[in-house]
């Protein structure tokens, strides 16, 4: 199935239906008085998510809407049957905003979750409602009121409670493979993962967590190299990012440089994702010696200005994997504990996850404009991460 996480629609509600005018008319009753009844209401559009779907590929083939309209009063004050809603089913985790004001409209997270994207119109009223004591034969009616109509930016950031963050061939497929039953491609070469894929880590019977693997993010990835930036926002919901280095990657530079610019790319992408809970993993750790692998570690720390967790493992042998693991569960167990304990923790997670999509959304709608400054800013960033380090392990 193809995986589409980000699509535009236009949305219209059903117009309300219109007040009727009309007069009673019957055999032996003169004057019968205004009979015209009401019009219907429009229908409303609503977004359903569901746990069912988990890409938004039908939306790439249809991507205008209406909810049906109400129909018209009728004599003998029958008021007009109102426009059905239209539901259209989104997958869990769809974020929308209003595509043309840039207005965050909301968060879809849990199954049967629903929303009202567009307001159906009122209905007009029949001249009925118009009957008062000075006029007993009112010709005025009023008519429906049009649907509400927008332009919806929906985008799905997949719900995972660990995302791994990493250059290409970091291994990232590998630690999944090690510590979940999902089978994401393993491969020598970059740009093995295309789609991001999710697997579960089960660290004991009832204790457990998703892991999500997403394409690699490599140097020019913000001017749409590779795979582009447009991944990242799978990680935006994560409670904690793996940093996945290739510790054996090039020379004793290398791997610190490769960490620093994969930072950068997150950070212009959004300041805030790249404040999140983040720890460093330090893959392949069994192609190096122990004093290489002391030596780049310390790189790493130096370049980043490192002060939080570091890990070291063997994806591919297992090594080390299952103490990560436990660590992670215990760190994500102690969140939900706060965040269920402390309505403002919750709420602050919620004001985050805002902040972050209109980052997200800001950037990406910069890029073309300022191509040639991110250019320049990433080629200067490597520069000075490349003398910082020869002047200090020379
Ligand atoms: N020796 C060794 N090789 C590893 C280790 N982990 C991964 N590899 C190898 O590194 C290569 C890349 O691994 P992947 O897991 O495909 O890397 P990835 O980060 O998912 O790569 P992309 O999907 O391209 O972003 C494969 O050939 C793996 O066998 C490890 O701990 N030790
Ligand atoms: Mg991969």
């Amino acid at each position: 199935m193809k995986f589409v996480d980000e699509v535009t629609i236009e949305v219209t509600a059903g117009k309300g239906g219109n007040g009727c005018l009309s007069f009673r008319r019957e055999k032996n009753v003169a004057r019968g008085g205004p009979d015209g009844g009401d019009g219907g209401d429009g229908g409303n559009v609503f977004l359903i998510a569901s746990c069912k779907i988990n890409t938004m590929v039908d939306y790439r083939y249809q991507r205008i809407f209406s909810a049906q309209s109400g129909e018209s009063g009728q004599g003998r004050n029958r008021t007009g049957p109102s426009g059905a809603d239209l539901k259209l089913i989104v997958p869990v985790g769809t974020t929308i905003t209003d595509a043309d004001t840039g207005e965050f409209l909301g968060d879809l997270a849990k199954d049967g979750q629903q929303m009202m994207v567009a307001r159906g119109g009122f209905h007009g009223l029949g001249n009925t409602r118009f009957k008062s004591s000075r006029n007993q034969a009112p010709r005025k009616t009023t008519l429906g009121s049009d649907g509400e109509s927008r332009v919806l930016t929906m985008e799905l950031r997949i719900l995972a409670d660990v995302g791994l963050l990493g250059l290409p061939n970091s291994g990232k497929s590998t630690f999944v493979r090690a510590v979940s039953a999902a089978r994401p491609k393993v491969a020598d070469y970059p740009f093995t993962t295309l789609i991001p894929n999710l697997g579960v880590v089960s660290v004991e019977s009832l204790r457990n967590f998703v892991v999500a693997d997403i394409p690699g993010l490599i140097s020019g990835a913000s001017k749409g190299a590779g795979l582009g930036l447009r991944f990242l926002r799978h990680l935006m919901r994560n409670r904690v990012l793996l940093h996945i280095i290739d510790i054996s990657e090039g020379s004793e530079d290398d791997p610190a440089i490769a960490a620093a610019v994969a930072i950068n790319e997150l950070s212009l992408f959004s300041s805030t994702l790249s404040k999140r809970s983040r720890w460093i993993v330090l893959n392949k750790i069994d192609l190096v010696s122990e004093e290489q692998l002391i030596l780049r570690r310390e790189k790493i720390v130096k370049a980043l200005n490192w002060e939080g967790l570091i890990y070291e493992i063997c994806a591919l042998s297992n090594e080390g994997t299952a103490k990560l693991c436990q660590n992670l569960m215990s760190f994500l167990e102690e969140q939900e504990k706060m965040e269920s304990n402390f309505p403002e923790i919750a709420e602050e997670e919620r004001l985050e996850q805002v902040r972050m999509q209109r980052e997200s959304r800001i950037y990406i709608d910069s890029l073309d404009c300022n191509e040639s400054l991110i250019n320049s800013s990433k080629d200067s960033l490597t520069n000075m991460l490349s003398d910082t380090l020869r002047k200090d392990y020379s």
